[in-house]
Order: C-alpha cells, then sequence, then structure tokens
C-alpha cells in the first residue's frame, strides 16, 4: 500500500461507505421506477443498480456534509453523478467501444438488451441526470441548482468524460507521454469524481474557496485512482502469471508503470495522496475524515 504522510483521523470508514451506499441504492431504485416504455426502463435499472462501488455518489454526500450541508440536499445530484457513471460504462462496453461482454460481474447491457436499447439508455440516463437534479434538489437556491448543473454538463461533454474517450481512442497504438495519459486520465475519471464533490460542496452552500478545495482534491485522487489501477494491473498479472513483467507491460496500452517505472509510479502515487490531503488541510479534520479516508482507501486498495 501507498501510505500517507499524515494519520488518518479516526473515523469508521467502511461503516460510512456501506451505510452511505445504502441510502444512495435506495434513491436510485426510487428515481427510476418501472413504467412505459418497459425495455427501456428495464435496461436503464438493469445497469443502474447492478451494483458498483457508489464512490462519485458518497463523494457528492461526503463534500455536502464537509461544508454543513446534509445527506438529502446532496441525495438527487449524488444520484446523478451515478447515472452518468453507469451511461459511461454502458456506452465504452459498447462493440464500437471496448466491446465487452461482462460488467459488474454481469452480461453488459448491450449483451443483455441488445445494442439499440443500450445506446438509448445511456442516453436517457443522462439525460434524467440531469432532469433529476433539476427536479428534486430541496432546499437550495435556483443559482446553486443551476451551477451545480453547469458543472455537471462540463464535467461529462467535450471538456470532460467525452474529451477523454476521444484523446484515448485516438492515442491507441501511438506513442503516448505522460502528458497524454494525464490528460486522458484526468478527463476520464477525475472529471466526474470532481464535479460529484464540487456539485456536493455547492449545493451544501459552500463559499468559492471551499469548492475550489475539493477540486482539486477530487483531480488528484481521481489521477491517483488510475495510476494505482496501473500498479496494481502490474502487481497482480506478475503475480498471477509467475512472471517479472505483467500484461500491462506486455500490451501496447500505456501506463504510469510503462512511461515511469513502477518504483516511480509507486512515488506518483504516495505524492498525489499527500496533494489530496493538503487541499484537505484547509478545513476542520474531523469534519473531513471521510474525504481523508477516502483518499487513503483508493491508495491502498488491493483490487
Ligand atoms: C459520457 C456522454 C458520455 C459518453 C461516454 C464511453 C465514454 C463516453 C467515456 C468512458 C468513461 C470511462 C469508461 C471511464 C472510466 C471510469 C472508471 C474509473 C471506471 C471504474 O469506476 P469504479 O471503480 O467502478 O468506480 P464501479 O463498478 O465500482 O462503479
Amino acid at each position: 500500500g501507498i501510505s500517507p504522510k499524515i494519520p488518518l483521523p479516526a473515523f469508521p470508514f467502511q461503516e460510512y461507505m456501506a451505510t452511505k451506499a445504502k441510502h444512495v441504492n435506495k434513491a436510485l431504485d426510487e428515481s427510476i421506477p418501472m413504467q412505459h416504455p418497459l425495455k427501456i426502463h428495464d435496461a436503464m435499472r438493469y445497469s443502474l443498480l447492478a451494483g458498483g462501488k457508489r464512490v462519485r455518489p458518497v463523494l457528492c454526500i461526503a463534500a455536502c456534509e464537509l461544508v454543513g450541508g446534509d445527506e438529502a440536499t446532496a441525495m438527487p445530484a449524488a444520484c446523478a453523478m451515478e447515472m452518468i457513471h453507469t451511461m459511461s460504462l454502458i456506452h465504452d462496453d459498447l462493440p464500437c467501444m471496448d466491446n465487452d461482454d461482462l460488467r459488474r460481474g454481469k452480461p453488459t447491457n448491450h449483451k443483455q438488451f441488445g445494442e439499440e436499447t443500450a445506446i438509448l439508455a445511456g442516453d436517457a440516463l443522462l439525460s434524467f441526470s440531469f432532469e433529476h437534479v433539476a427536479r428534486a434538489t430541496k432546499n437550495v437556491s435556483p443559482d446553486r441548482v443551476v451551477r451545480a448543473i453547469a458543472e455537471l454538463g462540463s464535467a461529462v461533454g467535450a471538456a470532460g468524460l467525452v474529451a477523454g474517450q476521444i484523446v484515448d481512442i485516438e492515442s491507441e497504438g501511438k506513442q503516448v507521454t505522460l502528458d497524454d495519459l494525464e490528460y486522458i486520465h484526468i478527463n476520464k475519471t477525475s472529471k466526474l469524481l470532481e464535479a460529484a464533490v464540487v456539485c456536493g460542496a455547492i449545493l451544501g452552500g459552500a463559499d468559492d474557496e471551499s469548492v475550489e478545495r475539493v477540486r482539486k482534491y477530487a483531480r488528484y485522487i481521481g489521477l491517483l485512482f488510475q495510476v494505482v489501477d496501473d500498479i496494481l494491473d502490474v502487481t497482480k498479472s506478475s503475480e498471477e502469471l509467475g512472471k517479472t513483467a505483467g500484461k500491462d507491460l506486455l500490451s501496447d496500452k500505456a501506463t504510469y508503470p510503462k512511461l515511469m517505472g513502477i518504483d516511480e509510479a509507486k512515488k506518483f502515487a504516495a505524492k498525489l495522496v499527500d496533494q489530496a490531503n493538503q487541499e484537505l488541510a484547509y478545513f476542520d479534520t474531523t469534519k473531513a475524515a471521510p474525504l481523508y479516508h477516502f483518499a487513503n482507501y483508493i491508495a491502498s486498495r488491493q483490487n
């Protein structure tokens, strides 16, 4: 694992994650009931309720609570984060993209419902995510709701997830620099995590400085998530294969270990945890405990 320099504040993080994820699952289930036309709602619910760690919604709630807001205030936005995350996975799995058969241990949406329905289920989830924030957010000024929706829009579009995906696709089979790799990860992974905490903070009543602190925090933990992913790919597959080089070192996909070496990649991950923690130092340590633990959880996951 990659341990942070500062001691973690005592906090029952696993319990917190489990409780919040349960609340999120209930809200997600209620947000999209089965209705006419059954096929599309069935397909939307199939992927939305298929499990998953619910990292983005829990981060949204944690950021709202950090600045003095409550869970109910953040819940529609929290659900929107998971709707968008889910639709990006549905589209990412399509035959024209990654062509995957399995996701979260189940057949992918297009395997289960067909390609036409999978594309439409993604479109419907994306569209509904914005509608849901606009309609279901309670007790927040219209100005803050509009700011949150704008944040969400830029995180998903051609300056966010879509940007990351297109540059990733374009870079296939080409020489990729560290800057290219960082651009892809910041857009594909960090931007939605960023939107999650930024929207949570905005809806919770945060001032501008707090919003920018949590934004930077999310940017670091998004990159951290990907660096750790790359490191795990190397260590896992070298254990599995009993070889010195993991599968990522053999395939042509660009990764941090391949571009900077495994030791430097580990140092980079440790630096990212420190940088994330430095942003949190602006807040009260007790109130920021869930977010400190989140960074640590991302850094130290083993699979
Ligand atoms: C967003 C309009 C729009 C289109 C989609 C396909 C695409 C554009 C973008 C790809 C985005 C993508 C697949 C990013 C990877 C994100 C990532 C880090 C996934 C893993 O997230 P976890 O570990 O997964 O949170 P679970 O299953 O736990 O939710």
